[in-house]
């Protein structure tokens, strides 16, 4: 009797497709013969070479052995940092000439596509790490410019922990899992990371931001980037223009609440990545402004800090941003390994044009990067691969090494020369020259600048900018992580810095750690400064009040009424969100007009942690049965206590009854449907207080 499916297996030999047929898939499509990497085809791809039935597998099956050994070879060293990322294709066009700051055509010629690869990361977890833990996201952008490749390697935070790449090793050391345990993964949660920053005041401000909801952004679609050093502009006259550079998602910004992110790790390890496929998917091409703010080194005098100091921002409000272009991102890549995995970032890729200030961190990067590619991507030929090779005409003298994939002509690999008319020569019109800064005087030494000093009084400036609620996460979040440092002294010193940055922070935080009396405040190098607040560090009040790049969830079963949820359905997509319809079962609910609702996933399976605002039009009878499933519970539970918008049929209260759900601003009637559109733009902070305590 045949078998029920298409495919059947057989054990005799070269074929195991047949069900007294091929596939119609097999039968239609043009398949490449399979061939060995010599481009031998192979007749048989399931059955290793044995000398009998039930004999020895022979050494002499090549096939075997080749198809073996590649794939014991598959992995390579993931990045030491950031290894876990996602990436896209994209275009960058830029929109405003800064022609009198830099001869640099990607900043100067308004109006042409710009190929990019931009890359997201978290830093700490391993390449298999989940998507959502507190952490810093890596925002690398690889611009394919006519000049050349340059590369804004940033992140989504403007500051960074240390000053001088020195310690970039100490830091990463203490961050990751620690040595001896192999734990925690992916979280900064654990005592050598708080013990090594409890030690270090300079990287007080960007503890501010990693403990601030930045780290925990919604979608990498809603995160901000930044270049973080100030980098040059030179002109063709040699003038330079200091330039930082950030990144502005067109989504606007929006992150997750706590509780949430941890229950995404749970729902779905892949959420960032799986978000940024679906949406490119779908032609929501996430898109960002590139914005710079501009200043001389005369200006640059009259700041209150030290704009080489990478643990330092320039407030919007002092230098403003202007916009200059935007990325958009509009196709995922062919092959995750060759392009995700093989791209290679260097801050050192800069077009003519742009260069490099003495940011004693941006001078150790310029090192690091190509060094670690050289190991990670096994030697000194990976700009070759596809993913890294600039999209403008190059030549040089290099010649050899592992993976050589050119075949340079000729006799010359030199220069000068004057054999071979055709070899490269080095072009003064428009090769890179260097910015002919004045050397600073001085003695040589292992030297820090005395204006690298002040290590508390922007993350004063940061805390006290934040709203009421952004300071209690920020504050809950310190509490949560010093909870989990093991060792009573590293708490203790950590209170002491936040006194220095805030007092009624460090209080806050010491009541959240049962840490009574309150230690004396640390004793800063030179006094904290009160500056004026920077309301563009800020990220509830510059939510985007959008439907767009947003997903709701309509939950239906059996019965539900037709109309409700196409009329709810259609107003969403109208709007540009994202609908997913969640069912009991993964085969969709039979409505009350008799039709097949398909569903995009099974209530168990697709926590509300997912979603940005439900709905639910269930039958009477349906809520009935749902009131005694722990998930349906927990669907609408997760959803009011992370602050979301509710929508609910009549016979639904029941369920929300049951979920311990009470009535507020943010639940809706199904039948309000307007309201409810402009409740899942936004989160309901009012009602925090009544589900959670926070510091
Ligand atoms: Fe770094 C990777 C961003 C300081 C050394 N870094 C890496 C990536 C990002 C950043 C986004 C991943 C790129 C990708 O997607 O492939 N790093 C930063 C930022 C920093 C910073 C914004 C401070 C402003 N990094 C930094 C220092 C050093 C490094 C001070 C060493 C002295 N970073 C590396 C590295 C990595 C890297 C070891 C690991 C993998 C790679 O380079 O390609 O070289």
């Amino acid at each position: 009797m045949p078998m029920p499916h298409a495919i059947r297996e057989t054990f005799d030999g070269n074929d195991n497709i047949g069900a007294g047929g091929e596939p119609q898939q097999q039968a239609q499509a043009n398949h490449p013969p399979l061939t060995t990497q010599q481009g031998i085809v192979v007749a048989d791809n399931q059955n290793s070479l044995a000398d009998a039935k039930h004999g020895a597998t022979l050494l002499e099956d090549f096939i075997l052995r080749e198809k073996i050994t590649h794939f014991d070879h598959e992995r390579i060293p993931e990045r030491v940092v950031h290894a876990r990322g996602s990436a896209a294709h994209g275009y960058f066009v830029l929109t405003d000439s800064l022609s009198g700051f830099t001869t640099a055509k990607v900043l100067t010629e308004t109006g042409r596509r710009i190929p990019v690869f931009a890359r997201f990361s978290t830093v700490a977890g391993g390449a298999g790490s989940v998507d959502t833990p507190r952490d810093v996201r890596g925002f690398a952008v690889k611009l394919y410019t006519e000049e050349g490749n340059w590369d804004l390697v940033g992140n989504n935070i403007p500051v960074f922990f240390i000053q001088d790449a020195m310690k970039f090793p100490d830091l990463v050391h203490a961050l990751k899992m620690e040595p001896d345990r192999a734990f925690p993964q992916a979280a900064p949660a654990h005592d050598t990371f708080w013990d090594l920053i409890s030690l270090m005041p300079e990287s007080m401000h960007m503890v501010m931001w990693i403990m601030s909801d930045r780290t925990l952004p919604r979608s990498l679609r809603m995160m901000e980037g930044f270049g973080i050093h100030s980098f040059r502009l030179v002109n063709a006259e040699g003038r330079s223009t200091y330039v930082k550079f950030h990144w502005r998602p067109a989504l606007g910004v929006q992150s997750t609440v706590w509780d949430e992110a941890l229950k995404l790790q749970a729902a779905d390890n892949d959420y960032h990545r799986r978000d940024l496929f679906e949406a490119i998917e779908a032609g929501a091409f996430p898109a960002w402004d590139l914005c710079v703010q501009l200043f001389t080194e005369e200006q640059a005098q009259t700041l209150p800090f030290d704009h080489l100091d990478p643990t330092k921002i320039i407030p919007e409000e002092l230098i403003a941003l202007r916009r200059i272009g935007q990325m958009v991102l509009d196709r995922w890549p062919d092959n995750f390994f060759a392009e995700t995995e093989q791209v290679a970032f260097c801050p050192a890729n800069v077009p003519p044009g742009i260069d490099f200030t003495n940011d004693p961190l941006l001078q150790g990067r310029l090192f690091s990067y190509l060094d670690t590619q050289l190991l990670r991507l096994g030697g000194p030929n990976f700009a070759q691969l596809p993913i890294n090779a600039p999209q403008c005409p190059f030549a040089n003298n290099q010649r050899d090494g592992h993976m050589q994939t050119q075949r340079p002509h000729g006799r010359v690999a030199y220069e000068p020369s004057s054999l071979q008319a055709d070899s490269p020569r080095a072009c003064r019109a428009t090769g890179f020259r260097h910015f002919a800064q004045a050397a600073p005087t001085g003695t040589k030494g292992r030297l820090r600048p005395e204006s690298f000093a002040d290590h508390y009084s922007q993350a004063r400036m940061f805390y006290r900018s934040q709203d009421t609620v952004e300071q209690s996460h920020l504050a809950s979040a310190l509490v949560f992580e010093l909870s989990k440092v093991e060792t009573a002294h590293v708490r203790m010193a950590m209170v002491s810095h936040l006194l220095v940055i805030d007092e009624d922070l460090g209080k806050r935080v010491a009541q959240g750690l049962g840490i009574s009396p309150l230690p004396r405040p640390a004793e800063p190098a030179m006094p904290v400064l009160n500056l004026d607040p920077s309301p563009a560090t800020t990220l509830i009040g510059r939510m985007k009040h959008t439907l767009e790049g947003r997903c709701v969830a309509i939950l239906a079963d059996d019965g539900s009424n037709a109309h409700a949820i196409a009329k709810l359905r259609g107003a969403l997509q109208a709007e540009k969100a994202m609908v997913r319809i969640v069912a009991p079962k993964i085969a969709g609910a039979r409505l009350d007009d008799g039709s097949l609702l398909a569903a995009h996933g099974h209530l168990a399976g697709s926590p509300s942690a997912q979603f940005d605002a439900v709905a639910a039009v269930l039958t009477p009878e349906s809520a009935e049965r749902l009131c005694m499933d722990a998930d349906a519970q927990a669907w609408f539970r997760d959803a009011f206590v992370h602050l979301k918008a509710i929508a609910a049929c009549e016979a639904t209260q029941a369920l929300m009854a049951k979920a311990g759900i009470t009535f507020d601003e943010g639940v809706f009637s199904i039948d309000d449907t307007d309201a409810f559109l402009e409740g899942a733009k936004t989160r309901f902070w009012s009602r925090e207080p009544s589900v959670r305590s926070l510091a």
